[in-house]
């Protein structure tokens, strides 16, 4: 069942109300936002030349880079006095990209996730544990206010603490489970570890998302844990998670919350829109947002759409789950880093050269980060100190540290010596 009348809105009526949206969000960043303004004028586009919905490809489009040269609030088209919120994620050189929200932007935020909750199967009175993090990063508070607004109990344990997880799942019977895949097969273990079959725990959903899932990832989550397993979708830059979710009733693809979010899929390399089907990479425009406007945000994520109808019964466009990306952002468990980031903060430091490699592996299906850094020649530090060094500049700027770092003399990482050197090597996949 669905959680709000225009999930199921004839199409037509649809596209009505996102011109509509489309342009009032148009003119707020317009008025509001001096970055789109000035690109506005300089394309000679205005609210009213927003008719139809394809008019989107007039507008200019934004880039995670405009984040950061924006850097902090450059993109808000509000005064703080209005931002009810703010959250923030990983970016490209170690800034962060700072996100806002008004009042409204976080009840229409909590209506989405809400919705995605009830395309899962969830339902008012089910009790939700809720292990993504809580703080700066949506994925937390993001989940929390939407199961609030469904009507379920949350727990707001956050991540970590497995066992815990396990023991609360078991006393408070809950129904529900939110995470990372990689984290509901660390779960899975760990309730092995204590003696536990997981296939007994009372969940019988898990909704994953902030990171992808390959099928056979999924199959193992459902399987292992004998529940539903549920992609759901989203980025901070356009309002965290709920952008899109899959139906219990048909687990095939990702509802677009459509009435809010207007997708597009191009080509990542030359910007044009692909054919229905086709692969590409998702743009996506904020249709409501007060506080950050956003005008054809390029995600870098690769997906399909499907405009077909759902046997769930919505009209709302659905897209292909998440597997690729059109740029080098890593996801270790469900961190988002860019390798120029953890570039950044190492290059930084004196007695380092510039040589280092990035190995992923996964192991018991959590995420795993070696990082190989090379000393400078001639360094009078340490191999101790440096080591301590990287750790805690690693952990302040990006909090995050690798779970294993090595020190190696001057020249101990091997040199490219054709083409591009490959610094990441992501025995993941
Ligand atoms: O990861 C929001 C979120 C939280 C989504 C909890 C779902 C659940 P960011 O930290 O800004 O926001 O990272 C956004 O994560 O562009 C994708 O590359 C990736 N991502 C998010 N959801 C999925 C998914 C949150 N279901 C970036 N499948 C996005 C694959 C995902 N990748």
């Amino acid at each position: 069942m669905s959680y709000k009348k225009v999930e199921t809105s004839d199409r037509e009526e649809l596209r009505e109300l996102q011109v509509e949206r489309l342009r009032d969000t148009v003119e707020n960043a317009y008025e509001n936002v001096e970055f789109y303004r000035d690109q506005l004028d300089e394309m000679g586009v205005t609210p009213e030349d927003i008719q139809s919905v394809e008019d989107v490809r007039k507008l200019p489009t934004t880039t995670k880079e405009d984040f950061r040269d924006e850097y902090p609030d450059g993109l808000f088209a509000v005064d703080s006095e209005d931002v009810t919120r703010l959250h923030a994620s990983s970016g490209t050189t170690g800034k962060p990209k700072i996100v806002a929200y008004t009042d409204d932007d976080i009840k229409v935020w909590s209506e989405v996730v809400a919705r995605s909750l009830a395309a899962s199967g969830a339902e008012a009175g089910d009790t939700i544990q809720n292990a993504y993090g809580y703080g700066l990063f949506t994925g937390g508070l993001g989940l929390h206010y939407g199961i609030e607004e469904l009507g379920a109990t949350v727990i707001p344990i956050g991540g970590g603490q497995t066992q815990r997880q396990v023991e609360l799942m078991i006393d408070l019977e809950s129904d529900v489970f939110t995470c990372t895949p990689s984290y509901a097969l660390y779960l899975a273990e760990t309730a092995e570890e204590m003696g536990h079959d997981p296939v007994d725990l009372p969940i019988s959903t898990i909704i994953f998302g902030a990171e992808p899932c390959t099928d056979p990832m999924r199959e193992e989550i459902e399987e292992r844990l004998g529940v539903n397993g549920i992609d759901i979708y989203g980025l901070s830059e356009i309002v965290g998670p709920g952008v899109s979710c899959e139906c219990h009733e048909a687990q095939e693809g990702l509802h677009i919350w459509e009435d809010r979010f207007l997708p597009e899929v191009v080509d990542p390399h030359t910007g044009e829109p692909v054919e229905e089907g086709e692969e590409g990479e998702l743009i996506l425009t904020t249709l409501s947002k007060e506080a950050l406007p956003v005008l054809r945000y390029r995600t870098g994520d690769l997906t399909t759409l499907n405009y077909e109808e759902c046997e769930c019964g919505r009209t709302m466009v659905r897209m292909d789950n998440v597997t690729g990306r059109a740029d080098d952002l890593l996801i270790v468990r469900g961190v988002n880093l860019y390798p120029s980031e953890i570039e950044h903060v190492i290059l930084d430091l004196d007695g380092v050269a510039p040589h280092y490699r990035i190995d992923l592996y996964r192991e018991e299906s959590l995420d795993v980060m070696e990082l190989t850094v090379e000393m400078e020649e001639g360094t009078t530090q340490s191999r101790q100190s440096l080591e301590a060094e990287i750790t805690e500049r690693l952990e302040n700027v990006l909090q995050f540290s690798p779970d294993e770092l090595d020190l190696v003399e001057p020249g101990g990482i091997a040199r490219s010596k054709v083409g591009k050197v490959q610094r990441v090597y992501d025995h993941r996949k």
